[in-house]
């Protein structure tokens, strides 16, 4: 089986050697690895975010470990050649439109998180963010009003096909857990959450063993920190999704902690760290690679048909955090070479 390994920019390529650590110290026979350029280092080298041969790479593999993208260097680009755009053009190239996100709480990380111990210990829930669609794909601009002014433009929009699979993949996922499942839009004021509102309680009718709420995003954001406990399922639109799993991330401790996967219909799924390349702190051993490896583990899992292996890299996470490892996000001065060395080590118990 082939991994394709894009470490990307900045932190990428630090959080990416430990998670290749890990999944070497598994001796999983007939895994292959082949590495690609993602992002700024791509453009750098290439011209391009997204060279045809990293694409070709993906395509060929069954699932794709990613690092992070995101360049300083690269920001007075146009927007079609900035780091980003590898990500983007990943996700709609091969139609993963899926992103699982979890947030569980490690009960030894209460003191990391921004809420009161008993308010986090209660955490874990899943965020199922839609990929595909959304102004991150509408048709966007720059461009000059009657009066003179300067102005921008992202579209947003869904059509039904779009809702509904998304629906779909939230429906089944709740299932699989505690058949709650609660749908995050902002029906009223856009035409958009409308729809996707209508959608989903259409979809809902093929699943009457999940329990269906619907919240308005702002209410949403607001009870992420008040009573998390109460979710189980989220699902939302690609901009939404990215702005409350960044919130959630920060209820369990820490960015530097969420996982996830990217799917398509198949299985065939990207796996990354939700959180960016943090340029400022690139090179200096600070990242924390806990999400990367446990990307790594749900890339096992989702794709690879390995959960008992996955299994193994959850439970040698959590025991390296029960030891006491922390990087410093985490409030402790692990490097990110250390952090791994304290997975390799609960592995290997
Ligand atoms: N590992 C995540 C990453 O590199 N994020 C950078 C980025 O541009 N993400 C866009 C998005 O997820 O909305």
């Amino acid at each position: 089986m082939l991994v394709a390994l894009f470490p990307g920019d900045g932190i990428g390529p630090e959080v990416i050697a430990q998670a290749r650590r890990v999944l070497d110290a598994l001796k999983i026979d007939g895994l292959t690895y082949e590495e690609g350029l993602v992002g700024g280092v791509a453009y750098k080298a290439t011209g391009h975010p997204l060279p045809p041969e990293t694409l070709d790479i993906a395509r060929r593999a069954d699932a794709i470990l990613f690092g992070a993208v995101g360049d300083f260097d690269c920001d007075s680009l146009e927007r079609r050649l900035r780091p980003e755009q590898a990500i983007l053009g990943l996700r709609k190239e091969l139609t993963l439109f899926s992103n699982l996100r979890p947030a569980k709480m490690f009960p030894e990380l209460s003191e990391a998180s921004t809420l009161r111990p008993e308010i986090a210990a209660a955490i874990d829930l899943m965020i199922v963010r839609e990929l595909n669609g959304d102004v991150y794909f509408g048709e966007k601009g720059l461009r000059t009003t009657a009066t003179g002014l300067r102005e921008g433009y992202d579209i947003m929009s869904y059509n039904e096909d779009e809702v509904r699979r998304i629906a779909h993949s939230a429906f089944r996922t709740a299932r699989a857990r505690r058949g709650k499942l609660c749908s995050v839009d902002k029906a009223n004021v856009l035409d958009t959450s409308q729809l996707w509102r209508d959608v989903v309680i259409e979809t809902a009718k093929e699943y009457p063993d999940v329990a269906l709420t619907h919240m308005y995003v702002d209410n949403a954001a607001m009870q992420l920190v008040r009573n998390p406990a109460q979710f189980d399922v989220i699902v939302t639109g690609n901009l939404f999704g990215d702005i409350l799993s960044d919130q959630a991330s920060m209820c369990v401790g820490s960015i530097g902690m969420l996982a996830s996967a990217s799917l398509d219909a198949n299985g065939k799924g990207l796996y990354e760290p939700i959180h960016g390349s943090a340029p400022d702190i690139a090179g200096q051993g600070k990242a924390n690679p806990l999400a990367t490896v446990l990307s790594a583990a749900m890339m096992l899992r989702y794709s690879l048909g390995m959960a008992a292996q996955a299994d193994r890299i959850e439970a040698a996470v959590a025991k390296a955090l029960a030891g006491g490892a922390r990087s410093p996000d985490l409030g402790g001065s692990l490097t990110t070479a250390q952090m791994g060395d304290a997975v390799l080590a609960a592995l290997g118990d």
